[in-house]
Order: structure tokens, then sequence, then C-alpha cells
């Protein structure tokens, strides 16, 4: 029984991508996935879920009967959520799935840095061996793999699982960024020397120690819509589930 948690911006595709790994585990392996919306704000889903907290709580509703704004809907919906999650839990297990899809919402402020969020991380990851995807789109900037990785590690410091940064939508160009990135990665920082000024030597240093306590430093880039990537993320998944997927 394995977890992913896809956490990142709106808009990057996080529910995109739980519909198309479950489409491609379903495909490719034998894999049992179980898909689980934890978005009381989605709308309209790309893929059909096996469980939903829409029918818990939607924040649209809430919004309207406690007078409150969309963030703080969200926020008050991650809160009833929590009060709820013994029973979501044990539904969610009885499905019986090998590998749980989790989509959380856009606003991640509310899902990562607010307490009910890192409580329902926590309760998960406490009964199903969890790990986490931070979704970002790949705007084709080398400050996307930059921005991606310090996210992905702020996510588990408040997480406490671990994090794969990943770009989404490289179908729109990004993949020449790779030998870019590997480059930085090997210590060259040639490439980001075109941003010259106090910022970028602050990044430079901040990659230089993110390099010193993370192993190996990587970013893999899909495409989500296109279904590009996805058995190179798998694989990377894997590695984490394999190396007991939490940090403890
Ligand atoms: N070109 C391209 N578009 C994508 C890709 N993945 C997702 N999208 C599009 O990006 C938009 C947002 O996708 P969603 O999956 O709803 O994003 P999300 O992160 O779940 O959004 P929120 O739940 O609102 O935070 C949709 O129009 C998707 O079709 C991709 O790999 N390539
Ligand atoms: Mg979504």
């Amino acid at each position: 029984m394995e977890g992913l948690i896809v956490i990142g911006p709106a808009g990057s595709g996080k529910s995109t991508l739980i519909g198309a790994l479950s489409k491609w585990m379903t495909r490719f392996t034998v894999i049992k996935t179980a898909r689980i919306n934890m978005d009381p704000g989605a709308d309209i889903l790309p893929y059909k879920p096996d469980f939903d907290v829409r029918s818990i709580v939607r924040a649209e509703d809430v919004m309207k009967n406690e007078k409150l704004g969309p963030n703080g809907a969200m926020i008050r919906s991650m809160e009833i959520v929590e009060e709820k999650l013994d029973d979501i839990i044990s539904y969610i297990k009885s499905l019986n799935a090998d590998y749980y899809l989790i989509d959380t919402p856009g606003q991640m402020d509310a899902f990562v840095f607010r307490k009910p969020g890192r409580i329902i991380v926590e309760r998960i990851s406490s009964e199903i061996r969890t790990a986490g995807v931070y979704l970002s789109d790949c705007e084709r900037e080398i400050e996307d793999f930059i921005t991606a990785i310090i996210m992905g590690k702020i996510a588990e410091l408040r997480l406490n699982i671990r994090i794969i940064p990943v770009l989404n939508k490289i179908d729109l160009g990004g993949e020449d960024l790779r030998s870019l990135w590997e480059d930085i990665v090997r210590g060259n920082l040639r490439p980001l020397e075109m941003h010259k000024g106090v910022e970028s030597e602050a990044l430079m240093e901040l990659i230089k120690s993110i390099s010193l306590f993370s192993t190996p430093v990587e970013v893999i880039g899909v495409s989500a819509l296109r279904m590009k990537g996805l058995e190179n993320l798998f694989s990377k998944l894997n590695e984490v589930w394999c190396s007991c997927g939490d940090m403890t």
C-alpha cells in the first residue's frame, strides 16, 4: 500500500497528473490505483475519483454558509476534513488499492502551510507509506528548476514526507533546459551568471547548500496532458517508496 500526494500551485496540473498516472499504471502495470480527491474546491475533475472529499465538504458551500472568502473557506474546509479524518482514512483503506494517488487544492497555503493540511498528511502517511510530488509549471526558465527544488524542500520540511520536484507541461517546451540544469547540478553555475546581482549570488549559494543535504538533486519533467515522462517519474517514486517513503 503506497500513497502519492500531489501538491503544487493552482493550475500546475495536479488533477491532470493524478488522472494520467492512474491511466498509465493501469495500462503498463498490474498495480491497482485509487484516485483520491482531497480538494474541496475542485469543480470538474479530469478523472473519476474513488474517494471524493466533496462528499464531506465543498468549499463553495462553506463560502456561502459561513460568509467566507475563497481562501478562508478553503482553510475552514480543511478543518472540517481534519475532523472527519478517521472515517476518511478507513474508507480509503477499504478501497484496498496498491497505490493511492491523492489530489490536493491549489491553495497550497491551506494545505502545506496550515496545521490541518499537515495533520492530514501526517495521518495518511502513518497508515499508508506516502511520498509526495511538488508539481509546478515549466515556464522554460532555469529558475523553474531552482524554485521547484526549494519549494519541494519547504514542503518536505512542513509535511515530513519525501517530495520529488516535478516540472509539468514539458510539451510546451522546456526539455532543452535539462542539460543546462545538469550542468548546474554538476557544479557549473555559469548558466546562472546571466542573472547578475545579489539575488543570483544568493541563489547559487542556496543551490550549493541544497546539494549538500539532498542526494541527488533531480527535477523530473513530465507532460501530464500528453502522458510523457511518467515512466521516469514512476521509477523515481519506486526508489523513494523502497527507501521507506518518509523522513523518519
Ligand atoms: N499543455 C499542457 N497543459 C496541461 C498539462 N497538464 C495540465 N494541463 C492543463 O493545465 C490546466 C490546469 O490543469 P489541472 O489539472 O486542473 O491543474 P490543477 O493543478 O489540478 O489546478 P487546481 O486544482 O485549480 O489547483 C488544464 O487546462 C490542463 O489541461 C500538460 O502537461 N501540458
Ligand atoms: Mg486540481
